[in-house]
């Protein structure tokens, strides 16, 4: 049974806020950090009881509130396979949280050991990490109290990336297996990632040195321990570095900062010569964006679309170099917030599906395709190999030098790329190895297509609990009227495109649009909002 006294003891000392709700949505539970500290302690619990359940595999546990400000946190769970927690136990997981007192909170979590049936005498294994920010410490040590509560074995694996917790995950679940997924370790990560990049890259043209903007966060010392394992066969040239600096988090640079106000961080106009790659990553490395000033020193946004126009052409073109054209099939997911230039650019050369936005709808319509390249325009996203293809790669006889050629290049890639998740520094070095391979500057990257101008607005409703979607999020079906009027008003744009969808993260509504010219996306955005408000 569970051990009631260590529960009710350590959770006296972990009391729920009696006014607060929380929700356990896209990003797991995610609000300011000083209201967490119950919320960590009984996601220890729960992490410990989805262990159990799944027969002692070990689940991680993320501290971190990504791309939002310094003094938010959050928390999220991750399944064995390295995957987002399971979507049934997102349900339980707000449950447990919003139990009010420590009696209602032994019922819930009796109850869900009932209803689930979880053999309480299976072991428990959690792996845990978080990034930088300051509350992280003492919201670490409620979660080592949850854990400590029903005797869970925890390891700690201190302060880092999103993505390598993730990677962590996969790895020390496939420990001694054929499908190993590499060393449990950091060390492993790097030395996963930079062997296949220097593989990948072996003979090309050395890249100019990229500079890469770490948003003041985890992906410093991540961006700094990978530089060391790449050697010479890449220069990084770190910026935001300051991760020890209060308030400098994702102020005014990293990943979100350019995606939502097209710009180049104002702390980079110094480093950033024209022509010259510069990237950002967000506050925990699973989101990455590329630009660089073109020659009139405009700046050029190279976002997740541009990505996934990249690396699906490039992975395509191998496949087929490969002789693997008939038996390899690629695709490629999106949102409706992917810019309608890449859609075409994408559609005309391979099947493209549309999901709702998060992750895990990018990533399970990605594992329907033998290889799935899936990016968020904001720069989240990987590219999964199935098992099958995976198989295949490994045991297909090439029957020219340069049919083997191209697919040592696929199972290199299947080694560089984080396929548990977005990965800020596995997809930056996958951006490289397309660059090098295809001779490309950002300019000829960048005319792969020309984005259509856009516009994303915020509004803030009564309640955003009335907007209710339909085709992957396009069309409103509620407040009923509204999508009539949208359409109207979107047919007057040359080239218009707009839709309104309540955020699963914040408390608005997002308003997207996209038509020809950029004042006519920025008029429609606002006059669309001026419907919703
Ligand atoms: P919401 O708040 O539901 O729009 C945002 C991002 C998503 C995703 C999640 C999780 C946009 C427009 N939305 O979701 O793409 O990254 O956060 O972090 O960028
Ligand atoms: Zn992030």
């Amino acid at each position: 049974s569970l051990p009631l006294q260590a529960i009710k003891s350590l959770s006296e000392l972990h009391q729920k806020p009696s006014h607060l709700r929380f929700q356990y949505g896209t990003a797991g539970f995610r609000t300011l950090g000083s209201t967490l500290d119950s919320v960590l302690f009984r996601v220890g619990v729960l992490a410990a009881l989805r262990s159990k359940r799944l027969d002692g595999r070990t689940i991680g546990v993320m501290v971190t509130a990504s791309h939002n400000p310094e003094e938010d946190n959050g928390v999220k769970l991750v399944d064995p396979r390295g995957e987002m927690l399971e979507a049934s136990w997102e349900a339980h997981a707000t449950v447990i949280a919003n139990a009010l007192t420590t009696n209602d909170l032994l019922d819930a979590l009796d109850s869900l050991v009932r209803t689930l049936k979880i053999d309480l005498s299976k072991p428990a294994r959690v792996v845990y990490a978080r990034d930088t920010r300051p509350s992280g410490e003492s919201l670490i040590s409620a979660l080592q109290d949850g854990l400590k509560a029903i005797g869970a074995e925890a390891r700690d694996a201190g302060i880092t990336t999103t993505p390598i917790l993730h990677y962590l995950v996969k790895a020390i679940n496939t420990k001694g297996a054929k499908d190993s997924y590499g060393e449990d370790s950091e060390e492993g990560y790097y030395t996963k990632l930079s062997e296949a990049f220097k593989k990948l890259v072996a003979g090309r043209r050395r890249l100019d040195p990229l500079i890469v903007d770490c948003a003041n966060g985890v992906g410093a010392s991540a961006a700094a321990k990978l530089a060391q394992y790449l050697g010479d066969s890449l220069t990084l040239r770190l910026e935001n570095t300051s991760i020890t600096t209060p308030g400098a988090l994702n102020h005014a640079c990293g990943a979100d900062f350019v995606k939502t106000t097209q710009k180049l961080p104002p702390s980079l106009t110094d480093h950033l010569r024209p022509g010259q790659r510069g990237c950002s990553l967000d506050g925990d490395a699973d989101r990455l964006m590329y630009y660089y000033l073109d020659e009139r020193g405009t700046f050029r946004m190279l976002d997740g679309d541009k990505i996934a126009a990249l690396v699906a052409a490039f992975i395509v073109e191998q496949v087929k170099l490969a002789g693997l054209s008939d038996e390899i099939k690629v695709g490629v997911v999106q949102t409706a917030y992917a810019n309608g230039a890449s859609t075409k650019y994408l559609a005309e050369r391979l099947p493209v599906k549309c999901v709702p936005t998060g992750v895990k709808h990018l990533h399970h319509a990605a594992e329907h395709y033998n290889i799935g390249v899936y990016f968020e325009a904001n720069g989240h996203g990987t590219v999964l190999f199935s098992p099958a293809t995976q198989e295949k790669l490994a045991t297909h006889e090439p029957s020219t030098p340069a049919q083997s050629t191209a697919l040592n290049h696929l199972i290199n890639l299947t080694q560089l790329i984080n396929q548990t998740v977005g990965d800020a520094l596995s997809d930056m070095l996958l951006v490289e190895v397309v660059l090098a391979h295809k001779s490309y500057s950002g300019v000829e990257w960048d005319s792969l297509y020309a984005d259509l101008p856009n516009r994303l607005v915020k509004v803030v409703v009564g309640d955003r609990n009335a907007f209710k979607t339909e085709d992957a999020e396009r069309r409103l079906v509620s407040p009923p009227g509204l999508q009539t009027k949208i359409d109207d008003l979107v047919r007057k744009y040359e080239g218009g495109r707009s839709f309104v969808r309540p955020s699963g993260t914040e408390d608005v509504v997002r308003v997207y649009a996209e038509a020809a010219l950029k004042a006519q996306a920025d008029e429609l955005a606002f006059r669309v909002a001026g419907l919703v408000y």
